[in-house]
């Protein structure tokens, strides 16, 4: 996508959209639909595309340092090494509203 200029991208429900120059037609708008893998699931230790409560609280105890953060990696979203409050809310709307697949 060298060169096409790629502008004004907005993530909107499961699709990333966003306008490209392309030399045939000049700027158009494109939807790329992302694949439920690509959607982030915090906080779903077993990877089974759901969090659970006992998943969460795994997640609170690695952010209050009782748990090692290896125990459920996904709580770190950010790759920072360790669980922010931030991400434990990620978690919890993947909880209340469903993520991943
Ligand atoms: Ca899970």
């Amino acid at each position: 996508m060298s060169g096409s200029d790629p502008l004004h991208l907005t993530v909107s429900g499961s699709h990333l959209f966003f306008t490209a120059n392309t030399p045939d037609i000049g700027r158009e708008l494109w939807a790329v639909a992302l694949a439920p893998a690509s959607l982030p699931c915090v906080g779903d230790c077993n990877s089974n595309g759901h969090v659970t409560i006992d998943e969460l609280l795994e997640g609170v105890n690695i952010a209050l340092g009782n748990v090692q953060l290896s125990e459920c990696g996904s709580f770190d979203k950010s790759g920072a090494g360790s669980v922010t409050i931030d991400e434990l809310l990620a978690a919890v709307v993947g909880a209340l509203s469903g993520c991943g697949a």
